[in-house]
């Protein structure tokens, strides 16, 4: 099938996964949940929740493809779990740096950002809401009838084992969107703006700010369809790689759009150097996840599409 019809499949598929977990706007704390749900309906590639399915497939030999019938996502509730919650947290994250105290965007994603149209104390809300929420949806995740039918598909028997998995799951999602991930880097960026800041630090807000939550998407994939620790390592270092590209490949758009005051990697090393550094991290990252005895030839072809896209 050709790339781009299968993406938007994938795309819908994704989405409809997603929506599935949304809140459900009632009560007093109906204007919350409206906030949360406007943010995450807004559009949005769905990229970590597809980078998560797609790593899973990597691995899993599901049911549906013995039969024949490869699943545009794969049919298991854990799975389907992690996959909202990643963007839920990646959402939340979005809502917050729109912030006046952070960005101060109005628009994002073509619409009116969350706090402009909710105001800014439901769009503070909105964004606790829904990190909170994201682990919420993740935690059920260890119900026995979810636990069992994962297992099922999986064709594995012992369920205290993928249960172990689970915990290990949302513990990588824990730290990888906290200080040792996404915070840590938006901290660094927010506190050291307008500081002509040396290539460590840009490395870091790099690697924790967009990485770290492409590395717990890649990982929770890896971990939920049972891979072994050695292979959820090595796809932690494909998905540092593929963030750092995207991010490097971000600085590049927006140095077409002309943002000034920022350093970057494009400020700081030119926009040949960072083109340069764009194509090696995709050939890196597309050499690890060729390395597995699976191979899932749109995964290649989506890492290769994502860092080189054009907006
Ligand atoms: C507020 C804790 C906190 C963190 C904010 C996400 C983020 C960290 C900042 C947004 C600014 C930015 C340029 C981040 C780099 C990552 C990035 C390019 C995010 C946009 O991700 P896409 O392109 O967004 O996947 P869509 O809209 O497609 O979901």
């Amino acid at each position: 099938m050709d790339f781009e019809k299968e993406l938007q499949m994938v795309t819908a598929a994704t989405e409809e996964t997603i929506e599935n977990f949304l809140p459900s706007e009632m009560s007093f704390q109906k204007p919350v949940v409206e906030a949360m749900n406007y943010s995450v309906l807004s559009g949005g590639k769905r990229l970590r929740p597809i980078l998560m399915a797609e790593t899973y497939k990597l691995f899993a030999i599901p049911w549906e493809d013995e039969k024949g019938l490869a699943a545009l996502v794969p049919q298991n509730p854990v799975l389907h779990r992690f996959m909202a919650g990643i963007e839920f947290i990646h959402n939340y994250s979005l809502v917050h740096d729109d912030l006046p105290a952070m960005d101060n965007d109005d628009m994002r994603r073509g619409q009116e950002t969350t706090h402009k149209k909710f105001g800014e104390a439901v769009g503070i809300l909105a964004g606790d809401a829904l990190l909170n929420y994201a682990f919420e949806t993740m935690l059920k995740g260890f119900e026995t009838d979810r636990i069992c039918e994962a297992c099922m598909l999986l064709g594995r028997t012992n369920e205290a084992e993928y249960m172990k998995r689970v915990a290990w799951a949302l513990s990588v999602t824990a730290e990888k969107a906290g200080i040792y991930g996404m915070i840590g880097g938006q901290t660094a960026d927010v506190c050291d703006e307008g500081k002509d800041i040396g290539k460590d630090e840009l490395s870091f807000i790099y690697e924790n700010k967009t990485a770290a939550l492409i590395e717990a998407a890649m990982m929770d994939g890896a971990i939920l369809s049972g891979a072994t620790e050695d292979e959820v390592k090595k796809i932690g270092e494909a998905a540092s790689k593929i963030g750092n590209a995207f991010q490097i490949r971000d600085d590049i758009l927006d140095e077409k759009t002309e943002k000034q005051g920022k350093v970057t990697f494009v400020t700081k090393e030119g926009e040949e150097k960072a083109k340069a550094t764009v194509s090696s991290l995709t050939e890196e990252a597309i050499a690890i996840l060729s390395s597995f005895e699976k191979s899932n030839d749109f995964l290649l072809e989506l890492t290769y599409k994502l860092i080189n896209r054009d907006s």
